[in-house]
């Protein structure tokens, strides 16, 4: 049996498979207007953000999906100066956005003024410090919103979003009718990167090659990449896309010397070597995305479990 503990977070991954977390101590547990809202301490990844049941990163290992969301966006970037963030409640896509000092501006929308302000008070190991940048410029509201009604063009635009799922609050945010608006908000060179679900053996059909599949209607230069999250109990997947230069033809040394010229230190999961490692895609998800067909849209959205 499983040691002593009496509190048990279950992380879902397929209706057959899920990871359990053990609970120290349960920091908040509430529903705001939009999502059911946890913050967990757990034994073995720390304090946690869980939305609606899912773990959306935690003290442990959100290094590792922070870096490698922003980074590879950033690094392909000529010269990112400013950044819209859609998500991100924790403030850790803002830290990592902030940490390459060509940025001067960084716009973060988020929808649920709630898990902001939990996340400044419970979690920050996260965003550490990132709310009080002069550079950032939170907004509460609708990411679909703010980029229908503002005409500003970044030269990045980073979806940190969580999971599309049945009923939740951001299935439109992965189809291509936003992905099209996106693009009419970007500068010439500019880059989209979107969190895109899970990417394992057993889960990359649900949203992971759809998302690459929608993308790739709306940009020019498509890539997917994945890195294994432990608290997630698996693979996650992230697809950037261009109007400029492919991520996955930078060598090692172009993304050392991206970082190094912009100030960029203290990274622990992201640099030359492990961004070749990202888009090294095992070969049968490669296969997946080439035969892939379905594109998401408004009529036709797609959920993961
Ligand atoms: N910051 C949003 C990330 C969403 C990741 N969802 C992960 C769910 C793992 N089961």
């Amino acid at each position: 049996m499983l040691g002593g503990a009496t509190t048990w977070h279950l992380e879902r991954i397929t209706p057959d498979l899920a990871q359990w977390s053990s609970v120290r101590n349960v920091l908040y547990a509430g529903r705001s207007q939009y999502q059911e809202v946890e913050v967990l301490e757990t034994a073995s990844f720390g304090r946690c953000l869980v939305l609606d049941g899912k773990t959306q990163s935690s003290e442990a290992d959100e290094f590792v999906y922070h870096e490698s969301l922003v980074h590879p966006a950033l690094v392909v970037h000529p010269r990112p100066q400013s950044v819209c963030i859609a998500g991100g409640g924790e403030g850790a896509t803002a830290r990592e956005v902030l940490r390459h000092d060509t940025v001067s501006r960084a716009v973060m929308v988020d929808l649920d003024r709630e898990v902001v302000d939990l996340c400044r008070e419970f979690l920050p190991d996260h965003h550490q410090g990132a709310f009080d940048d002069p550079r950032l410029d939170l907004r509460i509201g609708d990411a679909g919103a703010f980029f229908r009604e503002s005409s500003e063009r970044f030269d990045v635009i980073v979806l940190d979003l969580p999971d599309p799922t049945e009923g939740g609050p951001v299935g439109l945010l992965y189809t291509g009718d936003f992905y099209t608006l996106l693009r009419s908000r970007l500068s010439s060179d500019g880059v989209l990167v979107t969190q895109a679900g899970p990417a394992s053996l057993l889960n990359h059909h649900e949203v992971f090659t759809a998302i690459h599949n929608t993308l790739s209607q709306v940009f020019p230069v498509v890539a997917s990449y994945s890195v294994p999250i432990q608290s997630f109990g698996e693979q996650w997947g992230f697809t950037v896309a261009s109007l400029g230069p492919d991520p996955a033809a930078l060598s090692p040394d172009d993304v050392d010397g991206r970082l190094s010229e912009r100030g960029v230190e203290g990274l622990r999961a992201y640099d030359g070597v492990s961004h070749g490692a990202l888009f090294a895609l095992p070969r049968y998800l490669r296969k997946a995305i080439a035969e892939e067909t379905r594109t998401i849209t408004p009529e036709n959205p797609l959920f993961i479990f």
